[in-house]
């Protein structure tokens, strides 16, 4: 029998470095010859992706609701491919995941526990890396874009409610990492902490919030 994948999730604020990261981090597993596959959330790919981005760049408005549910559901189109990945014995490594949700729409001013239900039982990270930057710092790498969350006092917000919700996992499973450094100490520190994962692991894989 193969060991299973690891499901690695790097979530963090806008320009705290995510993509790039996400980049070496594939980099470095090819080089190990791990098998991998990156996914990005949202995957604006496909029909309900094409949605959300017509939302973000403020070409269509949405019901905060509707929005939050699409955001949910493009993570829900990929949850069977997530689980066959993982079994084959792929490493999937992924750019934001359901925490962005529900930690943007709470900052939007919904409640927490009703943002947080269409995301249970989604495939469950077996390490969350969080990439922590101040919003200033973030805005001095070339500020914020065109996009609608893309606020200084919205990220701010978005900051606390991420630490409410790593509060509720345990220090192995949420990793936070100060992504004010160079990308290589940034890169080195991901390294660290998924590397006694990418293996293959033998236990099962889990489900968000343990449901
Ligand atoms: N959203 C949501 O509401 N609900 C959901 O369920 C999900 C998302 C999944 C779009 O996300 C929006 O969707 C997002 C949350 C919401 N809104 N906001 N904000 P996205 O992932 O498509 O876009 P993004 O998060 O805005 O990401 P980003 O701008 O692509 O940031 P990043 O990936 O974290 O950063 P980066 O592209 O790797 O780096 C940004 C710049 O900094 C770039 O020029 C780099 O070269 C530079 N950089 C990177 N690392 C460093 C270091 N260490 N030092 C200096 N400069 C650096
Ligand atoms: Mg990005």
């Amino acid at each position: 029998m193969v060991n299973r994948g690891a499901f690695i999730v790097i979530e963090g604020l806008d320009r705290s470095g995510k993509t790039t990261q996400v980049a070496t981090l594939h980099t470095r597993l090819e080089a190990e010859r791990i098998p991998v596959k990156l996914l990005k959330f949202p995957d604006r790919t496909t029909a309900i992706g094409s949605m959300i981005d017509s939302y973000l760049r403020s070409q269509s408005e949405l019901d905060d609701r509707a929005i939050h549910l699409l955001f949910s559901a493009n993570r829900w189109e990929l949850a069977t491919t997530i689980e066959q990945l993982l079994a084959q014995g792929t490493t999937v490594v992924c750019d934001r995941y359901a925490f962005s949700g529900v930690a943007f729409s709470t900052a939007k001013g919904l409640p927490l526990d009703w943002c947080r239900s269409p995301e249970v039982s989604l495939p469950g990270p077996d390490i969350t890396l969080f990439l922590d930057i101040a919003p200033e710092k973030a805005r001095e790498r070339g500020g914020y874009g065109e996009e609608r969350y893309e606020k200084e006092e919205l990220q701010r917000k978005v900051r606390s409610i991420f630490s409410e919700i790593a509060a509720e996992f345990d220090q192995k499973a949420w990793v936070t990492i100060d992504a004010g450094r160079a990308r290589e100490a940034v890169a080195e520190d991901i390294w660290n902490s998924v590397s006694p994962l990418v293996t293959g692991l033998t236990y099962p894989m889990q489900r968000l919030w343990g449901r």
